[in-house]
């Protein structure tokens, strides 16, 4: 049996795939474990391995000073904590959201007496406990309360703080799962314009993964630039040259029947840029067009 002696003892609120998959490492690490779930039998399951099941999620809040809820989204933490006593409670909130969310869920939280840290998860359930598979919880608000659980939020996944700022882990998150989109769009492209050729795709998959991996430390340049504000500093590959390979992608996938429209919008933005002068920039100056209005 796990040593449970001197373990923060933590009330969960929502077992879908990603609270089942937290409750469990809590359970096996020792830390006493009282959680609700709107749909009795999912915290059922739960209890038998160990939990203490509470019948409500008012009672739950109630059992414990540290509160983690990980419900489908803001609306559902909103309904789920309404009618729950949180005065000196440390609500941890691990339900995705939006930065905005995010702040006003903690100012929501402050108002009723609780301190707040917002959570993004960047791992998917199967990842939940094996430190090895690399996922971790970005935090942001309260930097006590961050400092204060470290341990405890620390066993289902890494840790990493990144400010006061409460909406900064929602931001950070949507921040990587946009790159990542990104980075899907295009494997999607290329695995387009094999699609109908005598390739396999798995001959392609790690020629892709690969390159991917390889150009990808990229980004560090593109942030010293922003930084610095010098788009041309360590230029590899001018906009302008790039610019001008564009019509070779264009033409290669309407030679191999490929719709261009998850690359051509990355393309105008290119162009755009060439014709404000950024032609010896990077790709840099793609960002600015994108931020709108003032800075
Ligand atoms: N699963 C994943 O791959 C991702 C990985 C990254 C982080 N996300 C976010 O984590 C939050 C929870 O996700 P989940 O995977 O646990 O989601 P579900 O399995 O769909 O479970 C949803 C839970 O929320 C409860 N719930 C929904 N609406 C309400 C409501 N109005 N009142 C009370 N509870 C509600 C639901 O209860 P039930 O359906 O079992 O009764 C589940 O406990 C989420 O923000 C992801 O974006 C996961």
């Amino acid at each position: 049996a796990p040593n449970t002696v001197d373990k923060t003892p933590v009330t969960l609120l929502g077992l879908g795939a990603m609270g089942t998959a937290l409750a469990r490492t809590w359970i096996a690490a020792g830390h006493p474990l009282t959680v609700w779930n709107r749909t009795p039998a999912r915290a059922a399951a739960i209890s038998d391995e160990g939990a203490g099941l509470a019948d409500s999620a008012a009672a739950a809040v109630a059992a414990n000073t540290l509160v983690v809820v990980c419900l489908l989204d803001d609306d559902s933490v909103g309904e789920v904590l309404a009618g729950t006593d949180l005065t000196g409670k440390d609500l941890v909130n691990l339900t995705t959201g939006t930065p905005a969310e995010a702040r006003s869920r903690a100012e929501w939280a402050r108002e009723r007496g609780a301190r707040y840290l917002d959570g993004g998860i960047m791992a998917v359930p199967p990842m939940i406990g094996l430190p090895e598979a690399g996922g971790y919880v970005f935090y942001s608000g309260s930097r006590e309360l961050f400092e204060r659980h470290r341990e405890t939020l620390g066993v289902p996944a890494g840790t990493t703080y990144v400010g006061r700022d409460a909406g900064f882990a929602a931001l950070h998150d949507v921040a990587l799962l946009s790159a990542m989109y990104g980075m899907f769009a295009g494997a999607a492209h290329a695995f387009a314009l094999i699609r109908k050729e005598d390739i396999d795709p798995a001959s392609l998959a790690p020629l892709l993964a690969d390159w991917l991996v390889t150009m990808a430390p990229a980004v560090h340049q593109t942030a010293d630039q922003l930084r610095g504000g010098d788009y041309t500093k360590g230029v590899v590959s001018s906009l302008a040259m790039q610019v001008a390979g564009t019509p070779t992608f264009l033409s290669t996938a309407e030679q191999q029947g490929v719709s261009p429209e998850l690359l051509s919008p990355y393309f105008e933005l290119m162009r755009r840029r060439l014709a404000q002068g950024g032609g010896e920039e990077d790709l840099t100056g793609v960002i600015d067009l994108l931020v709108r209005g003032p800075d």
